[in-house]
Order: C-alpha cells, then sequence, then structure tokens
C-alpha cells in the first residue's frame, strides 16, 4: 500500500534534513509499503522551505507543500488533502519535525496497521513509552494533566495519549473527518481529530514511543491557549453528548414547565386571585406537566408502573420542594453577604443548582433503573 508520511515544519531548518533521512532509513524495514514524505511548512522564516526543495532534487518521493501560517491543525489538514488528493494515499502518517519522534518507531506503526489497526496511536503513557527524564516537574504535570482531562473528560479511558503527534491511519477514516476539522486550527486538533475518528468507528492501536526533547529551535506551543483549548474542546462536546441524551430532554420538559407556570400565575393576577394563590397553582401544574412529560418522555425507558404513580407523584413533590429550598437558600445567602442587590445573580445560581439537584434525583431516585 501507499503511506504517505505527513511532517509539519515551522522553522525547523536545523531538524528537517535528519528527519527526511531518518525516515528513509526506517522504511527500508518496511519495504511493503512504498513511501512518500509530503513536508506541509508554513513559509517558515529560516527557510525551511529551501533545505526541502534542495532535498527533492535527489529525492523526488520527498514533495513540500506551502502556505501562509494558520496554525498546525490547518497545516496538517494541508498536508491530508495532498496525500489524499495528490498522491493517492492508503496510509497516512504525521509526525512532529522537531525529532521528538524517534522514526524508528515507524515500522511498529504500520505493522499495527498491518495487523489491523485503523488508527495507529504513538503512545508516551503505555508501557515501553516515555518521556524526558529530565522534564521539570511542572512540565510533566502539565503534559500529563492534559492527557487526564481528555481522558476522563471524553471518558475514553482506552487511550493514554491524546496530545502527541506520532499517528498513523487508513486514509478512509481522514477522509471521512476531514471536513469536520476546520474548526480547529491550533494543537487541539490532535485530540479533536482522535476523538471523531473513534466516533466513526476507528479501531485504535496503540504503540509505545519514546519522546524526546527537540535539541534544535523552539516550541511554537502557547500552554495557556492549549489548555483552554483543550477545555473548551472537552467541555463543548460534553454537553452536546448531555443535550442528546435524557438531560436535553429533561430540559426542554422543565422549560415547557417554567411556561405553564407563569402563565397560570400570571392569568389568576389577571383574574383577581392573589399572586400566592397563583404561584401555588402555577406550580403544582408545572410540577404535575413535569411529572407526566418526563415519566412519558425523559425517563421513558424507566417509566412508572401504574401502581406506584402516586407514591412516586409525592415523593416527586418533595424533590420539586427540594429545588425551591436550594434556590431560597442561595439568596438568602448571597443577599447577606453581597446586599440584597445581589439576589438576581443568586437567584441564578440556585436555578442551576436546583437543576443538578433536580436531575440527580430524578434519574437516581424516581426513575431509579
Ligand atoms: N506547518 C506548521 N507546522 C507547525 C505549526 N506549529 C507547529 N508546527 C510543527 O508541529 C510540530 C510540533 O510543534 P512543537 O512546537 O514542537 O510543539 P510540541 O512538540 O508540542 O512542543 P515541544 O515539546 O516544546 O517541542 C513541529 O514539527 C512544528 O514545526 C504551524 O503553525 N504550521
Ligand atoms: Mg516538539
Amino acid at each position: 500500500m501507499k503511506a504517505v508520511v505527513i511532517l509539519p515544519t515551522y522553522n525547523e531548518r536545523d531538524n528537517v534534513q535528519t528527519l527526511l533521512d531518518g525516515v528513509r532509513n526506517a522504511w527500508k524495514k518496511i519495504p511493503h509499503h512504498s513511501l512518500d514524505i509530503v513536508v506541509v511548512d508554513d513559509l517558515s522564516p529560516d527557510k525551511t522551505a529551501d533545505v526541502v526543495v534542495e532535498y527533492h532534487r535527489k529525492q523526488k518521493n520527498v514533495y513540500l507543500v506551502s502556505g501562509k501560517k494558520e496554525g498546525l491543525g490547518k497545516a496538517l489538514l494541508r498536508g491530508m488533502r495532498y496525500a489524499i488528493d495528490k498522491l493517492d494515499a492508503d496510509i497516512i502518517v504525521q509526525m512532529d519535525a522537531d525529532l521528538s519522534h524517534d522514526p524508528g518507531s515507524l515500522p511498529l506503526f504500520l505493522r499495527a496497521i498491518d495487523d489491523g489497526g485503523d488508527f495507529v496511536v504513538g503512545s508516551r503513557y503505555i508501557d515501553g513509552g516515555s518521556i524526558p527524564n529530565n522534564w521539570a516537574i511542572h512540565r510533566k504535570i502539565y503534559s500529563m494533566a492534559g492527557n487526564a482531562i481528555v481522558r476522563f473528560g471524553l471518558g475514553y479511558l482506552r487511550v493514554h495519549d491524546w496530545t502527541g503527534g506520532y499517528r498513523a491511519y487508513k486514509r478512509e477514516f481522514a477522509s471521512r473527518i476531514m471536513s469536520e476539522m476546520s474548526l480547529y486550527e491550533g494543537y487541539v486538533f490532535q485530540i479533536a481529530f482522535l476523538d471523531k475518528a473513534i466516533h466513526a468507528g476507528a479501531r485504535v492501536v496503540e504503540v509505545p514511543i519514546q519522546f524526546s526533547d527537540r535539541r534544535f529551535g523552539h516550541s511554537k506551543i502557547a500552554p495557556y491557549q492549549y489548555i483552554r483549548d483543550i477545555l473548551w474542546y472537552v467541555g463543548k462536546e460534553r454537553i452536546q453528548v448531555l443535550l442528546a441524551g435524557s438531560f436535553g430532554k429533561f430540559l426542554v420538559v422543565g422549560s415547557i414547565g417554567f411556561i405553564i407556570n407563569t402563565v397560570v400565575l400570571e392569568g389568576l393576577v389577571l383574574f383577581h386571585f392573589h399572586p400566592t394563590i397563583g404561584s401555588i397553582v402555577g406550580a403544582e401544574l408545572a410540577i404535575i406537566s413535569n411529572f407526566v412529560l418526563n415519566n412519558a418522555w425523559t425517563f421513558r425507558s424507566q417509566a412508572i408502573d401504574r401502581g406506584l404513580r402516586l407514591r412516586k407523584f409525592i415523593q416527586f413533590n418533595a424533590t420539586s420542594l427540594g429545588a425551591v429550598v436550594i434556590q431560597a437558600v442561595s439568596i438568602a445567602i448571597g443577599t447577606a453577604f453581597f446586599g440584597v442587590n445581589a439576589y438576581r445573580v443568586f437567584y441564578i445560581v440556585g436555578v442551576a443548582i436546583g437543576l443538578v439537584w433536580n436531575y440527580t434525583m430524578y434519574s437516581r431516585v424516581i426513575w431509579k433503573q
């Protein structure tokens, strides 16, 4: 099969030639796959491109794709497009071009593909893999914390290294998810790409890699922006999953309840009832609506048996009262500390905590599996 190795470079003049030699050397152990190499350079001021053009004179299977600098993600996408459209790649390999990734591991990646893997991830955090011993403690913590946020945040524990850039995957998965990737310009691309491949059904295999520090040039990563992007991605994915599941329905049902509550209150006031009466009747009608709709829709698979309904409905009223108490306590505490004008902020805080309370009680108590 045809494999294309993509090397993103930005100011890697002192590394790129050694790396190109290294990849070609390693390929002697992979004779059953043909090799092309694509260097994706973003008009590096250090003229990395010149080195590649010179190299291409002697090695025609080494290509240079230049473009303006739009971040690592965009560069990788450009490389993939070239590999697929121009070079007809069956397998795409990507690695950092700063000599942090040892080309000596390439046979391991290709063997994992031969053995049926769709997406091979180079892992520093599995048996046989490593990070440099001399990394300062803050750097170790930073790298491990980033990975832990993604692993546990996305809930996919089988993959141990999400943030690295040493990978090999079948063309099929790249072409399927590339169109969804243009949102992710920077380093978060690596995380999103793997996540989407998993969702597309790729069989993920990890192989150990020994990561070494770059010897020449400078790191381009901006740590704070990176952590912010990771949190944003993981948070966004979690919220989408939640909304697609019962939590989204719970919110819809709650909103209907809120509308009923408001309309009844305002309607009764219009007919000269006291607002206290209006709010009690409105709240109870909203509670009834919430109970019926949650039972018929949100938690349909755990719908309550006819005989138990009255008891559960009384329980449901009690939990709803719990949310009212939470809201009142939040406002009481908030205004005690920050003055009475702060009540709106603590009303919102109370509603938010009340939502979590309600959802937890509904899913764990009322509609327990
Ligand atoms: N084409 C292109 N390549 C980039 C860009 N940003 C980073 N790279 C390349 O991506 C690879 C990884 O970048 P590094 O700066 O080494 O980031 P890192 O490996 O996470 O950080 P270090 O461990 O400090 O080296 C290197 O080969 C860079 O040259 C970019 O915007 N465009
Ligand atoms: Mg690096």
